[in-house]
């Protein structure tokens, strides 16, 4: 063997151990799924997830599944039909925090809690090809994540991949007490704190009370999120879309937090929201203006 040869053999054992450690790499080591995780621990922490309140997706890129499919099982589950139907998202994977699983416990074992979910070539049924270890299913508001997603989508020109859905306590206290009108909402929040106009500028929506999990709440949010990228479910909570985890965790908390000031403001003026200051909507169109934001003028008075 000359050396030309052995340096050959060094270097192809080098490579078979480079990518056996890239073959190494779990699911849980990818970037997506770190995101993910984090979003969920960081929601926790927060205290908008009691029990196993709330749940999270993502619309994985190509990279994502290439990058992922190797740790796919090789039989996945049978095909689910969901009851709702998107052509935008036929044939697209996504991860899922699964039903009945605590975003509290994510970060402790992620194959357990998460999953990901293949859709048909019909666009109307998954299956699980990773994860939701021990008998998990996808969360019980699948049927509104995947209506949403498939307007986000096509109102983002495919931009919008993640999707939040928390319960935040002053955004569901205010449901108790506020008209449940998209408007009134939007107004409250805008003018709770400067930045709200800033992140949200076409608003909120808000959905009256209905029964969770099935795909009447799933048409009648995604018809608002047409418009809006959060929405906010009357005694129940809120959903936030966004292009990536850090978007979609700050358009939350955002809202969570003008509605806490809100509420705040509500209870140091004795109920009434005539408070002596606040901003005007003369105010409001001064930061769309310099910002050159795309309002909502519906909402501006
Ligand atoms: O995942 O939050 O709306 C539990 C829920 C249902
Ligand atoms: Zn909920």
């Amino acid at each position: 063997m000359d050396v030309m040869d052995s340096f050959q053999g060094m270097f192809d054992k080098g490579v078979a151990a480079v990518k056996g450690t890239v073959s190494g790499v779990a699911v849980e080591m990818l970037p997506f799924m770190q995101g993910f995780v984090r979003l969920c621990t960081d929601g926790w922490e927060q205290g908008w997830h009691e029990r196993n309140g709330g749940n999270l997706t993502y619309r994985m890129t190509d990279e994502d599944v290439r990058s992922s499919q190797s740790f796919f099982y090789e039989q996945p589950s049978s095909w689910m039909p969901m009851g709702v139907q998107a052509d935008n998202l036929r044939g697209a994977f996504f991860a899922v925090t699964g039903a009945g699983r605590f975003m509290r416990n994510v970060q402790l074992d992620v194959a357990h809690n998460v999953g990901i979910v293949e859709i048909n070539g019909a666009g109307d049924a998954w299956r699980i090809v990773w994860g939701l270890r021990d008998g998990g299913l996808p969360t019980s508001e699948f049927p509104s994540h995947f209506m949403i997603h498939s307007v986000r989508m096509q109102a983002t020109g495919g931009a919008s991949r993640v999707l939040y859905h928390a319960h935040p306590e002053n955004v569901i206290a205010l449901t108790k007490v506020m008209p449940l009108s998209s408007r009134e909402f939007t107004r409250a929040l805008w003018k709770a704190m400067t930045e709200c106009i800033i992140v949200f500028p076409k608003g909120v929506g808000v959905v009256e009370w209905m029964v969770p999990g099935g795909a009447d709440i799933a048409r009648a949010t995604s018809e608002l999120m047409k418009t809006y990228d959060a929405c906010i479910w009357a005694s129940h909570g809120l959903f936030a879309s966004g292009p990536d985890f850090d978007m979609t965790f700050g358009l939350m908390h955002t809202i969570e937090k003008a509605a806490g000031i809100h509420v705040k403001a509500l209870m140091l003026n004795g109920g009434s929201s005539d408070f002596p200051n606040t901003i005007t909507d003369d105010g409001l169109r001064a930061i769309v203006q310099e910002l050159n934001l795309p309002v909502n003028e519906a909402f501006l008075s």
